[in-house]
């Protein structure tokens, strides 16, 4: 049976998603939460760019990100609070991340696969990172 397997899977997904959408219900992510006007600091969103960012926000690593094998991901905190992005298994990469806008950044891993992370500090921050 492989059952077990997408059971396993499944409930990866689950997770992120739950962790994801704590803040807005079902739907979109709440992403429409734009800073005030005036108050730019100079972070744009890094969509349809060569650039792989995961950008930390209350507590959360926003969705599931995509990079290519040994890719450089930048990682940029808008909170507070340090954080840090530590594959679950192995040592595949981790990285500090100073908060108030800190950036780190660290190289993906050169293997293919779906790598799930964490926060040290907060054991309850969870993201994905897929390696293609
Ligand atoms: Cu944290």
């Amino acid at each position: 049976m492989k059952a077990g397997r997408g059971l396993s899977t499944l409930g990866i997904v689950l997770i992120v998603l739950g962790t994801a959408g704590c803040a807005g219900g079902s739907g979109a992510p709440a992403s429409t939460s734009a800073p005030p006007p005036g108050s730019s600091s100079g972070i744009s969103p890094s969509t349809g760019t060569g650039t792989s960012t995961i950008t930390i926000k209350d507590f959360a690593y926003g969705d599931p990100l995509t990079v290519a094998a040994g890719a450089t991901v930048t990682v940029t905190n808008m909170d507070s609070a340090a954080h840090t992005v530590t594959a679950d298994e192995g040592s595949a990469f981790d990285t500090e991340v100073k908060g108030g806008g800190g950036t780190a950044s660290f190289v993906a891993p050169t293997k293919p696969g779906t790598y799930a992370y964490h926060c040290t500090f907060h054991p309850g921050m969870h993201g994905t990172l897929v390696v293609k």
